[in-house]
């Protein structure tokens, strides 16, 4: 399924009638600010966020799962919600795949039809967290219940090894450059372990792992202090990832999924200490009130998203690097919303926070520090904050032949009940 773009632009026309004169308004605070606003236009439209495989579809809690119909039961329907995805919005053109859940039987074929939607593969996602449901790359008298890589018995640890190069083996054949490890080891008892032995079990694995990445490719870290691991995880926190990346090697770098803090945790300061770092991989975006609640992003704490770019922004400003040089994805999949109308809403909250931290002047903040003028710096910030910098952002959407307002444009052009007329009401997403 392809959305006719007339249908859209006529949709933008109808919906904003006043879009010019307020985009006018809002360029002229913007150059008041002393920042060029077809700058911000044009990072809002480098800015391309992942779709993982695992969102498009309805998720679940253990309590159990409502889908909604019209799931793409397949990696050919998952391609083709990306690009549902990326004609509404404009704001996403690559697919972030995991294994064994997405497992390409035809590259080529699947390489081809991503091509045709404008998509490309994002990061190989590994699962060392649960044995294989198919049991067919898993040998038998195997299993990860205590762990992968950390795992006391060295036939576990090889066979995930084994895991990630096939994943590497994908990748490379569908033109991806990285990999994400994601471990769910850890000890749910004290005592279960030795905290030393499973790190450096885990560091070991990863080395080897590192040898056989292509020299052009990225291997990502990702850290979580608990579940389903209840008492220790082997990659807690920020540190651990660190380490575990700095043991590893140079293009090791370490992913931070917001969900993934104790509560409180200040998470702008860990990025800005991963930027000093050079280990900043990028993002896992969702947002959450408890733990990894992993709800749409910016539906809890907007603002606490803005600071985030706020270090980025400063990060992208300052140097030769640009937004493609982070992996920016979204890592959310719950259990109410409609998935596609979810991370549309995610896209959304993502370039908003992007175009608020973007006209931040940077000059007065740095000014108004130097002078330790800390009123001055709360109001430079909040007035970014509190600008309403929708007008850029349907801007940039719409420059790129997307909808002024997707979700809106989602319901009006009834993409849901067109794929659930062709898919049927029962279809379930693998790997949920
Ligand atoms: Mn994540």
């Amino acid at each position: 399924m392809r959305l006719d773009s007339g249908k859209i632009s006529d949709l933008n026309k109808a919906s904003h009638v006043y879009h010019d004169q307020e985009l006018d308004l809002l360029k002229n605070k913007v150059n008041n600010l002393g920042i060029d606003p077809e700058s911000v236009i044009k990072g809002l439209n480098s800015l391309q966020v992942a779709t993982p495989s695992w969102a498009l579809g309805t998720g679940g809690t253990r309590f159990g799962r409502f889908p909604g119909g019209g799931e793409p039961s397949n990696i050919q329907e998952k391609i083709e919600d990306v690009g549902l995805l990326k004609q509404l919005s404009g704001q996403t053109s690559s697919i972030s795949l995991h294994i064994p859940w997405d497992i390409p039987k035809n590259a080529a074929e699947l390489k081809d039809l991503a091509g045709s939607y404008g998509l490309k593969f994002d990061s190989m996602n590994s699962n060392t967290f649960m044995n294989d449901p198919n049991g067919e790359n898993m040998p038998k008298g195997l299993s990860y219940k205590f762990g992968s890589m950390c795992n006391s018995q060295e036939a576990v640890r090889a066979q995930a090894v084994q895991h990630n190069l096939e994943c590497i083996e994908y990748g490379k054949q569908l033109g991806s450059n990285s990999l994400t490890i994601w471990l769910a080891d850890g000890t749910t008892f004290p005592g279960q372990a030795s905290f030393t032995k499973q790190f450096k079990n885990v560091v070991n694995c990863l080395q080897t792992i590192y040898k056989e990445l292509p020299e052009d490719w990225f291997m990502f870290t990702e850290h979580k202090p608990y579940e389903p691991a209840f008492y220790s995880t082997v990659n807690a926190d920020w540190g651990s990832s660190l380490l575990m990346a700095k043991e590893t090697g140079e293009r090791c770098l370490c992913l931070v999924d917001l969900g993934h803090h104790l509560p409180n945790t200040n998470i702008e300061q860990v990025v800005s200490r991963m930027i000093m770092e050079k280990r900043l991989a990028g993002f896992h975006f969702n947002d959450s009130k408890y733990g990894d609640d992993d709800i749409t992003v910016g539906c809890i704490k907007p603002y606490q998203l803005f600071l985030i770019f706020n270090e980025l922004v400063e990060y992208l400003n300052g140097n030769e690097h640009q937004a493609n040089d982070l992996a920016w994805m979204i890592d959310a999949s719950h259990n109410l919303k409609d998935p596609l109308e979810d991370l549309l809403q995610s896209f959304d909250a993502i370039a908003l926070a992007y175009a608020q931290a973007a006209i931040i002047p940077r000059k007065a903040l740095e000014e108004a520090q130097y002078n330790n003028d800390i009123v001055a710096c709360q109001e430079i910030l909040q007035n970014a904050y509190r600008t309403d910098v929708r007008p850029l952002v349907r801007e940039a959407r719409m420059r790129l032949g997307g909808a002024a307002n997707p979700v809106q444009a989602y319901r009006d052009l009834k993409v849901r009940e067109e794929l659930i007329s062709k898919r049927g009401t029962t279809t379930t997403i693998t790997g949920l």
